[in-house]
């Protein structure tokens, strides 16, 4: 008998995690959604920005991070997000819920439309801290992810993986997930060495993505992290 995956451990302290919650239970608000990155406010505040596949769960894990349920409009129809979607969270932090990709029933033309918006955001926006790259933890990286991760070490943007819909599968059976990703993402440049296990459904992972974000958006300092947590360097340089 195989033994199962450990759990990805909890990285931050009790006191980072309640700094977190916090923050992310302040204000949150629909600001605007942009077809063009000109029609972006000014670069004043740190981004960090949700990609992935349509219906991977961008909007429903931005409704569980700020535990406001219609924040986001969680659509049930795939490819409606066409547009940067912006949320201000307490002044401080915007979100980006950026055009999912990999929708089938999206023409080729239309598909290219939303994918150079994508890769405009990520090339042009200086204030952009990192990336969070949304997977379904039933079934992991796919050929259609390749292309993003590319486009997201093309563009040198630090990104951290995000495993959604973990309450779908056994807990075992994600840790294996992010364990098999972790591995498979690790000589790419500009990914984040840890892998975050996340339901929006169920509120699992929330506690530490907000801390993530935090972190990433240097609202909290390196002492949030347990003593002994290797520092990634893709931290040193963001
Ligand atoms: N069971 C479960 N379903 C989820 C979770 N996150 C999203 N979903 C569902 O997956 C579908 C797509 O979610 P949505 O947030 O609209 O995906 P988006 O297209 O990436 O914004 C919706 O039916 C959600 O209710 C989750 O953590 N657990
Ligand atoms: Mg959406």
């Amino acid at each position: 008998m195989t033994k199962p995956a450990p759990l990805p451990q909890p990285v931050f302290t009790d006191a980072a995690l309640e700094t977190a919650r916090i923050l992310f239970a302040r204000q949150a608000d629909f600001i605007m959604g942009a077809a063009q990155v000109d029609q972006l406010p000014p670069p004043d505040l740190p981004e960090v920005a949700f990609a992935g596949r349509s219906n991977v769960g961008k909007s429903s894990l931005i409704n569980a991070l700020t535990g406001r349920h219609g924040l986001a409009r969680a659509s049930t129809e795939p490819g409606r997000t066409r547009e940067l979607n912006l949320f201000l969270l307490d002044e401080q932090i915007r979100l980006v819920d950026l055009p999912g990709y990999g929708f089938a029933r999206a023409s080729k033309g239309e598909t290219k439309k939303f994918q150079n918006l994508g890769r405009a955001y990520l090339r042009g926006r200086p204030n952009l801290k990192r990336v969070y790259l949304l997977i379904d933890a039933r079934h992991g990286l796919k050929s259609v992810d390749a292309e993003a991760l590319d486009a997201l070490d093309l563009a040198a943007v630090s990104y951290q993986i995000v495993l959604t819909k973990a309450d779908k599968i056994k807990p075992a059976e994600a840790a294996r997930e992010a364990d098999r990703t972790l591995k498979a993402i690790a000589k790419r440049q500009a990914a984040f060495p840890r892998v975050a296990v996340t339901s929006s459904a169920k509120g699992g992972g929330m506690a530490e993505l907000r801390a993530e974000i935090a972190m990433a958006a240097h609202k909290l300092d390196d002492d949030a992290l347990k003593p002994g947590t290797p520092t990634p360097s893709a931290e040193e340089s963001a």
